[in-house]
């Protein structure tokens, strides 16, 4: 009588434990995905806005490198990208832009604005020794 009750109370345990860690795993999982996700809202903010017919955007230049690190653009239309370096951390100094024949050096929290009509395609921005980068998603 005694042993069959000691095993009903470690299989009753032994159920508490895994509900346990699956909650605490469902849990972590939860946290991941909610800091995946704000770092996803924090590259789309770098919100293209319409004026005039160009499109203009910002980007800065952070000890995390260029934030957001992707930006949208339509091809066709005149596009104005204003970089704004807000570190001395990171070699990030100018940003280049091959496609474009873009090379323009980045004074500490003065902002740049580079002009280029986009066409179709990904490029990629960069720093001078082609490092720290970001991306232009042309559509
Ligand atoms: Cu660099």
């Amino acid at each position: 009588m005694a042993s069959r009750k000691s095993i009903i109370i470690i299989g009753a345990l032994l159920v508490a434990a895994v509900t346990l860690s699956a909650a605490a795993f469902g849990g972590s999982r939860n946290y991941c995905k909610a800091k995946k996700s704000s770092g996803q809202e924090r590259a789309q903010a770098a919100r293209v806005i319409e004026q005039d017919g160009a499109q203009t955007a910002t980007v800065e230049v952070t000890d995390k490198g260029f934030e957001p690190s992707s930006l949208k653009l339509k091809a066709g239309a005149p596009a104005k990208v204003t970089f704004v370096r807000k570190t001395d951390a990171t070699c990030a100094k100018e940003v280049v832009i091959k496609e474009y024949n873009i090379n323009r050096k980045l004074p500490l929290n003065e902002p740049v604005t580079v002009e280029f009509t986009p066409h179709k395609g990904e490029f990629s921005f960069a720093c001078g020794m082609d490092m720290i980068k970001g991306k232009l998603i042309v559509e």
